[in-house]
């Protein structure tokens, strides 16, 4: 449809926001939401923070003890995450949303995209207005707050629920795209993270709008066809996904035969770094952010081994991915003696547990 209006609607600080409904006396305090390590009292990241906290300068994935520094003095509250109780208000937060769009897709454990050009009959006052009914649903039913992003697809919905926080409505109209997006960051974009952004730096690209007057010959020769041409319409604020329920888990691998077998560490990872790099692709493409990395290896004897970690926070870059698979790759070295005959990198993204795993592999 030409004239399609998509939102996003994001959970302000949601981990802490759930543990404020079931224990409203925290709400006037910094509260800090910690992934406890376990092998000292504080070690581990913060998963998030109140905007309490947040004034204090704590921040998603700041060391537990950092955290505690910039709290010294003020009567804060630090709990342990329950992921249980959250992904059980997640579920009727998405059952509320749901009802609100003519197509549903939910992304994260606290944030869902709507299509609702048929609901608002293409008018972005409507949507406005219908923006205002969710908030107003979330608040009465299940006392929590949100920030909502409406624009002409998902990119620019999401880039707008970002841009007031918390409890922000943020509206940017097809005509209003352009004025919207020139003067942000780059790495507002999703697919654009800190080693991206190093790389558009000496092209002379810091802004959107910078990305936007790239050629786009320019972008694939630096980044490849499939990443150029993604970058080069994300910085026009195009985009034409579909709003879908994304019923499966997914995972994206591929493996790869060595040229002879081997173990060593740095040939293996040459190639394990191409392979990383061409799931990856598939990770832009499909526009999700993983939080499990995987290798396999087969090893000279036929074997098969497998190792994966599950990242804290779901990421897109493919530095992350590759900074796992060499220390899972490390390890497994360790354990064998033989050489390895094929190596592979998986990763999954980040989903409900409950479901299906699609697999789609690609044997090079
Ligand atoms: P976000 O929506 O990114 O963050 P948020 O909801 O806490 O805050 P905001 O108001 O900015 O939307 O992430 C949703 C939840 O995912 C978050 O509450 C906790 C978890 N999470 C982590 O565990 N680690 C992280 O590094 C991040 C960013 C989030
Ligand atoms: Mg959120």
């Amino acid at each position: 449809m030409a004239n399609r209006i998509v939102m996003l609607v994001d959970l302000d600080y949601y981990y802490a926001q759930v543990e404020e409904t079931r224990n409203p006396s925290i709400r006037d305090k910094p509260v800090v939401v910690c992934m406890f390590s376990g092998r000292t009292e504080d070690s581990g990241a913060v998963t998030t923070a109140n905007y309490i906290a947040r004034r204090y300068g704590v921040r998603s994935g700041m060391p537990i003890f950092q955290a505690r520094r910039k709290l010294e003095g003020a009567e804060s509250v630090f709990l342990p995450v329950d992921h249980a109780f959250y992904e059980e208000v997640s579920s009727k937060v998405m059952s509320i949303l749901q009802g609100f769009g003519d197509s549903f897709e939910q992304v994260g454990i606290d944030e869902a995209f709507l299509d609702v050009t048929r609901k608002v009959s293409e008018s972005y006052d409507e949507a406005r207005k219908l923006a205002g009914e969710i908030k107003e649903a979330l608040r009465n039913q299940l006392k929590l707050t949100c920030s909502i992003g409406v624009g002409p697809n998902k990119l620019v919905a999401k880039i707008a629920a970002d841009n007031q926080k918390p409890d922000g409505l943020t509206v940017v109209e097809r005509e209003q795209v352009k004025t919207f997006l020139s003067p942000l960051p780059v790495n507002r974009l999703i697919g654009v993270g800190t080693k991206t952004m190093e790389k558009m730096r000496p092209l002379g690209i810091g802004t959107i709008s910078e990305l936007a007057s790239c050629e786009v010959q320019k972008l694939i020769d630096v980044f490849g066809k499939t990443l150029g041409t993604y970058f080069h319409h994300a910085s026009e604020g195009l985009d034409d996904d579909p709003v879908q329920e994304r019923g499966e888990a997914e995972s994206f691998s591929r493996i790869s035969t060595l040229k002879q077998n081997t173990r060593d560490l740095d040939t293996i990872l040459e190639r394990t770094h191409q392979l990383c790099e061409d799931v990856h692709e598939t990770v832009v493409q499909q526009k999700v952010l993983f939080k499990t990395v995987g290798v396999s290896a087969v090893l000279s004897d036929m074997s098969i081994r497998t190792r994966s970690r599950t990242l804290e926070t779901a990421t897109a870059e493919v530095g992350a991915m590759k900074e796992v698979a060499r220390e899972l790759l490390k390890n497994l070295l360790d354990e064998t003696e033989l050489d390895l005959r094929r190596v592979g990198v998986r990763v999954a993204s980040f989903v409900k547990r409950d479901e299906s795993q699609k697999q789609l592999t690609n044997f090079i």
